[in-house]
């Protein structure tokens, strides 16, 4: 499988995460897409391609100019407001509420911090920018590959993206990778385009972006937001706005899960899928659905991952995948290469 390789991945390297009152150590770690990257060598099944030039009108297109501007300038900013904070992660404090004014610009750095992202567990750091507007360029490359006729590619890069939404960031995402790929598709003359997420979490950022459009179908198979991040977002009651009115479907499924219940949800998602006859469509892939993840509570097993990606092969569509979460380093490689292989033997 072509695989567009974000090498530039290691400059984000968040040291600390927010969690229930301390900073705890964080779980996207570099080790994650390197991992991946020495099992499709291992497997030989990977032909590795940088991205070409950055498209930024296509970035500003799909994200808010403001928070593009904000995120390529935010470490200069954190580091301006006190030297020795060019040796810690930037994480936010406050944020505006609903009863707060949403009008305000502060001059304050840290006050513009929490008007651009949901949670204190998404360290910003020097080269967080770097790492992510790359891994978008991965994205939308990958996305023109398929458009010229490659049957699938795969973008392999952190930080993941499906967490960022129009002008925010959170969830360990920046910038939203998947909706990335999907507008090049559209751009690029694919009619209909379906987001297939099946990250263990609702990938809210992609689920906004699209929310009110025909053109986009996203479908999510995810952790019950009652009980999993991101909590507020991801019910199976939000089905799109306006002309965008039946274009999402969130399929939250208990902790607990195991394959087999996973994948008669993802019946269920395909099924919508085809019903929309999607030109393209684009994997939110994660494999934080794993048994062994230290986050999450699905409890797919490696084999279950074969069965998902013969699952997708067998669509016969041009495909996109995007890689996402996915915590359990050690198996990391083995999840997602079986997910490929998978895919490419059912071609
Ligand atoms: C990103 B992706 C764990 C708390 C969870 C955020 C999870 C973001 C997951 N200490 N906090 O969807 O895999
Ligand atoms: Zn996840």
């Amino acid at each position: 499988m072509l695989i567009v390789y974000n090498n530039v991945h290691p400059r984000h390297h968040g040291r600390v995460e927010m969690f229930r009152g301390a900073l705890v150590e964080g779980v996207e770690v570099p080790a994650r897409v390197e991992r991946v990257r020495q099992e499709l060598v291992r497997r030989g099944m990977g032909r590795f391609e940088l991205p070409g030039e950055m498209d930024l009108a296509l970035l500003n297109k799909v994200h808010a100019p403001s928070f593009v501007a904000f995120l390529r300038g935010a470490w200069e900013e954190w580091v301006a407001l006190d030297p020795g904070n060019a040796g810690r992660d930037a994480l936010p404090s406050y944020w505006p509420i609903r009863a707060f004014r949403s009008d305000v610009v502060p001059d304050s750095f840290v006050a513009r911090l929490g008007q651009y992202t949901f949670d204190a567990g998404t360290p910003l750091t020097a080269g967080s920018w770097d790492a992510a507007c790359e891994g978008a360029n991965c994205a939308i490359t990958a996305a023109r590959r398929v458009l010229a006729g490659e049957p699938a590619a795969f973008a392999l890069t952190r930080p993941p993206g499906h967490h960022a939404g129009r002008d925010y960031f959170g969830g360990y995402c920046f910038l939203n990778n998947a909706a990335l790929a999907a507008q090049a598709l559209r751009d690029g003359g694919a009619q209909r385009v379906a987001i297939l997420d099946v990250d263990y979490h609702h990938g809210n950022g992609t689920q906004t972006i699209f929310y009110d459009r025909p053109d986009v179908l996203f479908v999510s198979i995810h952790a019950d937001p009652r009980t999993d991040y991101p909590y507020y977002i991801g019910y199976p009651e939000e089905t799109g706005a306006g002309l965008g009115e039946g274009f999402n479907v969130n399929l939250p499924l208990p902790r607990g899960t195991d394959g087999a219940a996973w994948c008669r949800a993802l019946e269920m998602a395909l099924q919508r899928i085809q019903a929309f006859k999607a030109d393209a469509l684009v994997v939110s892939l994660g494999v934080d659905t794993y048994e062994g993840d230290p986050i999450s509570g699905f409890r797919l097993t490696h084999d279950d991952f074969l069965r998902v990606g013969s699952r997708l092969g067998r669509l016969a569509m041009p495909t996109v995948l995007v890689f996402e979460g996915g915590y359990a380093v050690d198996d990391i490689g083995i999840n997602t290469a079986n997910v490929l292989q998978a895919y490419l033997s059912e071609g």
